[in-house]
């Protein structure tokens, strides 16, 4: 529990675009909400907003078009980028097309956010609406216009990135989870280097082994696929930077075999399959709508939603599940939850086909 972050998750936005279209003048206005006319090189400013209940801090990074090495790309710890063009400047964006920084930002596969500034100057405006639109939509980029001046959109710059980051990357760690990991890891270091005695270090490894297990087991979240693969993520990670760390391969495996545990439990559990689809369905529509409303209830709405989803193991009934679920999004007042529910629904299907591949 010592860890003093002041945030639960932290996202990297790199802010790239031409020289002078205005990306120091953005980051100020979102991060301090001020404008100057004063000329910065370098920016690296952060701004932390409260979402869901989870703090996220969100570090903007400005590039240096002139000085980045050609063949360096776009940072990988770099979770989305905002792409800034100057709309009085068309200069800027003909050079959309032609620029290898708009082209290694589109290689990284990372969410971009075209941002058109100086919105505010619109006398000398050179970039029209349509165009720069129809730009962003060709590339599958987000499009918002803004002036870092009157602060006109800022703060919608900032939503999207956070929601572009969130829909691109899944379940992020916050620090309760770090925090776990570090403890399962730390368990089992602690084990291996108490003595050089082969046989006392076996048994209290063996014990170490056993208390992360239950660490494991206890830890409902790890149901959900989504957060158990950020938890691989992040220990494959520490793997990666440190081979020699065999504590780290111990809660690894550790890991797989409670994965193992899991598929196995669900399939000897009862399946919600067994009830009409119909019915089923109908269920998750409500269970949606009470989870979408900010109610003391919608948090147990969601978990029962979510644990109706995680049961279904068979390919076919999701597909006949998604059916029922159009008609409730076609015929009824319910096109927004139904929506969400498919969208679940698809995910799902997703997760069993990666689920069959481990397994
Ligand atoms: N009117 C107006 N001026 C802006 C706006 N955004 C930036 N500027 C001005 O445009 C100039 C360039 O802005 P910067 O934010 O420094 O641009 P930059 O992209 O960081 O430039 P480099 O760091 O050199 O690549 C400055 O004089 C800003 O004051 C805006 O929204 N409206
Ligand atoms: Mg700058």
């Amino acid at each position: 529990m010592n860890d003093k972050r002041d945030y639960d998750m932290l996202y990297n936005v790199f802010v790239m675009g031409d020289k002078y279209s205005g990306k120091s003048s953005l980051m100020k206005r979102i991060t301090e909400d001020v404008f100057t006319d004063q000329y910065d090189q370098l920016e690296d400013k952060a701004k932390t907003v409260v979402h869901t209940g989870k703090k996220i801090k969100t570090r903007f990074w400005e590039d240096s078009p002139n000085t980045r090495r050609k063949d360096f790309g776009v940072p990988r710890n770099a979770h989305a980028i905002i792409y800034v063009v100057n709309l009085t400047d068309k200069e800027q964006f003909n050079n959309l097309s032609k620029s290898n920084d708009f082209a290694d930002a589109r290689r990284s596969g990372k969410p971009i956010i075209i941002v058109g500034t100086s919105s505010d100057r619109a006398a000398e405006r050179e970039i029209t609406d349509t165009e720069i639109r129809e730009f962003a939509k060709e590339h599958g980029c987000k499009y918002i216009e803004a002036s870092a001046k009157t602060g006109q959109n800022v703060d919608q710059v900032l939503v999207a990135s956070v929601k572009e980051v969130m829909k691109a990357s899944g379940y992020q760690l916050n620090a309760l989870d770090r925090n776990n990991i570090k403890e399962m890891v730390d368990k089992i270091k602690k084990a291996l280097s108490a003595t050089n005695v082969p046989l006392i270090r076996d048994a209290l490894l063996n014990k170490a082994k056993s208390e992360v297990a239950k660490m494991l087991q206890d830890n409902h979240n790890l149901h959900d696929p989504q957060i158990r693969k950020a938890y691989f993520d992040e220990l494959k990670e520490q793997i990666g930077s440190d081979r020699s760390n065999v504590a780290l391969g111990i809660v690894s495996s550790l890991m797989r075999d409670n994965e193992r545990t899991i598929l196995l439990t669900r399939t000897v559990r009862p399946m919600p399959e067994a009830r009409q689809p119909e019915e089923l369905v109908s269920e998750m529509i409500k269970l949606m709508k009470s989870a979408q409303c900010s109610s003391p209830n919608s948090k147990d709405a969601e978990r029962e939603l979510n644990s109706l989803i995680y049961d279904i193991h068979s390919n076919d009934s999701i597909d006949k599940l998604i059916k029922i679920a159009e008609r409730y999004y076609n015929n009824h007042d319910a096109n927004r939850a139904a929506q969400n529910v498919m969208e679940r629904l698809f995910a799902r299907q997703q997760d069993l086909k990666i689920n069959l591949t481990v397994s």
